[in-house]
């Protein structure tokens, strides 16, 4: 395209936007990065993916003078394209750590969803667009599920009317997009919205494109249950990194090779589950607590080149923690977490370090606000931020045995036990520890944590379905997103799994990996099961 057809970004160095510039790369424009005031009034078409808090936002959009070009931009009708952030800073306020102003171009507050009747807060997901003005950006999208993640909403009022083009459900009824003349904001990620978002986002780019094919299936209501591909990623004895599956985390051949089990390139993959329709991918680098992770280029690499072409969230594990290298340098678990963020990941998973954050919370009962997950949460926001549990079943005869939670199992142990506890352990499985999955799911939320991604040891590998008991006890525990995963066989697993517990999401690697069974058919199975899913 032409240098004109360039794109104006406003990043403010705040955070991740580099799923951003994949999109808008992806649809073959230029980026023009804003460097001072006037830049944006130059800009022929501006984009503005606000991140982070709203204060720190609006503290730094005020002391640079980029405040007061916005709202000039904004009065002279340029094109304008606000995500997320940038849709609510077009309000008068928000809550958010306030009241704290915003840039008053739009009446009306922002306000944090109520989690006090049970909803899952943040709002992560795969929403319903109800669209309720004609716009030619959302053309075509109505009923379309897009991707949203946020713990703060715009809410709808008389004074603020005339602006909204779309509404979305979550415990009240929210603004999911605004449009004025030239000026449009939305709420969702249409960067990490799958085909929808980016016909989206091309419309903004190019206004001649042609708007959003018409959902395959009925139209959306409300969020949808995800369906998630993992893949646990190492180096393999040749030193190549490859996409593997553990049989209860024992990842090496039964044969006489006893080699690193090779089910694919992380990449291609990645993509091809994309395109089936997967509603997140995880990496898991799951040597990662021995290894260095910044040490691991190919695993950065393979993050980088991944979300170049998965326009839905990726998240990255493993080895997030405070190392010091051979050299005696020290890096943070934040820097660690940052080179991911900056290589393409959308969320970030923390497994071994947020058990000792845990335990150590416990014990003493205070806050640091050193761990890792405490502080990466306050840089990035809770709802960037996933704590793995690898929990493994502990039968005992009665719940008096043990000072943790206990669950009456559906199925009796080996002596006829008929409860358990689910014992969390660190270094992929390999080190128990004196902590229940219960009360680090507690413990992690409070922390900062904004989903919990619940494996179980025992059914890992096996497809005999989901620990339901295990995803039941905690998913009921907190009021953060609960990914169940390990053990998905079969299609009915799935749907298994959403009516019996509150899981918001459901992963699967081997089944996926395996070929046995199409990410589609799952999304079908749960249709007819009358579970909403995102269909493409
Ligand atoms: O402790 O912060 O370095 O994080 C390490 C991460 O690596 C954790 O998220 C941990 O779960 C993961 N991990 C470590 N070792 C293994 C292993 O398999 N040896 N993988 C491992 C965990 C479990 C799931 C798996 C599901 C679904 N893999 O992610 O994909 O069980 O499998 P299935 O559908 O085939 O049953 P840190």
């Amino acid at each position: 395209r032409s240098v004109a057809a360039a794109v104006t970004l406003l990043d403010y160095g705040a955070g991740n936007v580099r799923s951003v510039r994949n999109a808008i790369r992806h649809l073959g424009f230029n980026i023009r990065d804003v460097r001072s005031p006037e830049d944006i009034l130059a800009a022929d078409r501006l984009v503005f993916p606000g991140v982070g808090a709203f204060g720190s936002a609006m503290d730094v959009i005020n002391s640079t003078g980029m405040a007061d070009a916005l709202r000039e931009y904004i009065r002279r009708d340029r094109p304008f394209l606000g995500i997320c952030l940038g849709l609510q800073l077009l309000f008068d306020s928000s809550e958010e750590n306030g009241p704290v102003s915003g840039l008053g171009v739009i009446p009306g507050v922002v306000r944090r969803f109520d989690s006090s009747e049970g909803l899952i807060v943040p709002h992560i997901g795969w929403n319903a667009l109800q669209i309720t003005k004609d716009t030619q950006l959302l053309q075509g999208a109505d009923g379309h599920h897009v991707y949203f993640v946020h713990s703060y909403h715009a809410l709808p009022s008389d004074a603020n009317r005339d602006w909204i083009s779309s509404t979305c459900n979550y415990g009240e009824s929210f603004i999911s997009s605004i449009s004025m003349g030239n000026i449009q904001a939305v709420q969702f990620h249409p960067e990490k919205s799958g085909a929808t978002g980016l016909s989206i986002f091309e419309k903004f780019l190019s206004p001649n494109s042609s708007g959003a094919k018409a959902p395959a299936h009925r139209k959306a209501s409300k969020l949808a249950k995800r369906v998630i591909a993992c893949l646990d990623v190492r180096s393999n004895d040749n030193g190549d990194l490859v996409v593997t599956k553990g049989d209860q985390y024992d990842v090496r051949d039964h044969s006489s090779s006893k080699e690193v089990r090779n089910l694919g390139k992380p990449v291609e993959l990645a993509s091809q589950y994309y395109i089936d329709g997967a509603d997140e991918v995880s990496f898991l680098n799951i040597t990662g607590f021995r290894a260095f992770p910044l040490g691991d280029l190919p695993m950065l690499e393979v993050l980088r080149c991944a979300s170049e072409k998965v326009f839905v969230p990726l998240t990255v594990g493993g080895g997030i923690r405070d190392f010091t290298d051979e050299s005696g340098r020290y890096y943070s678990s934040l820097e660690v977490a940052s080179e991911y963020f900056r290589s393409g990941a959308d969320k970030i998973s923390i497994g071994s370090d947020a058990v000792f954050a845990a335990e150590a919370y416990l014990q003493t009962g205070v806050k640091t606000g050193k761990s890792s997950l405490e502080q990466i949460s306050r840089v990035y926001g809770n709802q960037a931020v996933v704590v793995s549990i690898d929990p493994r079943r502990v039968y005992v005869k009665s719940p008096d045995e043990v000072q943790f939670k206990t669950v009456k199992v559906s199925s009796k142990g080996p002596s006829g036990e008929e409860y358990a506890w689910y014992q969390c352990t660190v270094s992929g499985g390999r080190d128990s520890r004196p902590i229940g999955a219960y009360e680090l799911a507690k413990a992690v939320e409070e922390l900062g944590a904004g989903e919990i991604l619940l494996n179980c040891i025992d059914c890992d590998g096996q497809g005999g379905g989901f620990d339901i008991d295990l995803i039941k006890m905690v998913s009921d525990a907190v009021t953060i997103p609960v990914i169940a995963s390990s053990g998905a066989g079969a299609v009915e697993h799935f749907s298994e799994v959403f009516e019996k517990t509150n899981a918001s999401a459901a992963l699967a690697a081997g089944i996926f990996h395996r070929k046995e069974v199409p990410i589609l058919a799952v999304k079908e199975h749960l249709v007819d099961a009358g579970v909403e899913v995102r269909m493409l």
